[in-house]
């Protein structure tokens, strides 16, 4: 999975959609709708036939002031669920964890892709962990901890502080023997970033870290951002127009995949988005 080259319009390629699955009693967007095993695969199931591309389980939250979780407790939550994917359905399945042991037992169980919002940061062993499992990698980009990442982010020039930083970390990855088609970039709408103030420029700067070359993962799906631009705060679970928008800006500026709650929406937004701007190319 790569990028398309800088010739081509981004929408020659389609972009992929990453349904997510949190397995989590306190995620920000779902918090608790799917921790059970039974609800979880029901889901999965739903955005399979919503035409999700991969799908990503967590189960750990990474919002401000949510619980830790034991590694043994969040493999406890995310293995059988992929396993039970995996047995039926040949969908591509990530992880989202920091812990190389719960990467590591999420593979063994038939994941292909070690989802890191640390960009494997967290644990000494989380680079040569990666390198070892031989699976792609998503390397995002946080300013701080999950805990306190949103008490005081400060950036000069967000888009270009961000690019910096995942070049290096995805240097480093490759340093540690990850192959570099393995590697994936993602911006971390969210993750240490003032809701207007830095996650607006980093959106509108995203062609910067497409450059870097490797495919980018967009992650905007509820993030609050959306509620301060919106006529009134909104829940999470009512952010889809924004949701969308977002989505359509990373497809304009050449992300490979989007992740996202609301799969069926989404991918009929792209496919409108891309059969539009072919259209315009065709009568060009
Ligand atoms: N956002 C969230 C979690 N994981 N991973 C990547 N690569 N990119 C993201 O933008 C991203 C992510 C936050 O969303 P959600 O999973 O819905 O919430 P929580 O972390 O509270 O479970």
């Amino acid at each position: 999975m790569t990028a398309p080259p800088a010739s081509q319009p981004a929408h020659a390629i389609a972009v992929r959609v990453m349904g997510v699955i949190n397995v989590t009693p306190d995620s920000f967007s779902d918090g608790g709708r799917f921790a059970d095993p039974d609800a979880a695969l029901a889901q999965a199931r739903r955005l399979i036939a919503e035409g999700a591309d991969i799908l990503d389980v967590g189960g750990e939250s990474t919002r401000p002031g949510a619980q830790a979780v034991e590694a043994a407790a969040e493999a406890r939550r995310v293995v059988p669920l992929i396993q039970a994917i995996r047995a039926e359905s040949p969908i591509p399945i990530s992880v989202d964890t920091m812990k190389p042991a719960v990467a590591r037992a999420a593979v063994a169980a038939g994941a292909t892709l070690w989802n890191d919002v640390t960009a494997l940061r967290h644990a000494s062993d989380s680079l040569a962990t990666a390198a070892e499992l031989g699976c792609e990698v998503v390397l995002m980009h946080m300013q701080g901890e999950p805990g306190t990442m949103q008490a005081e982010p400060r950036y000069d020039d967000v888009a270009a502080e961000v690019a910096e930083f995942l070049a290096a970390r995805a240097e480093a990855a490759i340093a540690a023997g990850v192959a570099r088609e393995r590697i994936w970039l993602d911006p971390g709408v969210g993750f240490g970033k003032h809701r207007v103030d830095h996650n607006l420029p980093l959106l509108a700067g995203l062609d910067g870290i497409v450059a870097l070359g490797f495919p980018v993962l967009l992650g905007v799906s509820r993030k609050s951002f959306i509620s301060a631009l919106d006529v009134g705060g909104r829940a999470a679970d009512q952010r889809l127009g924004g949701s969308i928008a977002g989505a359509l800006a990373g497809a304009a500026a050449g992300v490979a995949a989007v992740r996202v709650h609301d799969v069926r929406e989404t991918v009929q937004a792209l496919r409108v988005w891309r059969a539009i701007a072919q259209a315009g190319r065709r009568s060009l």
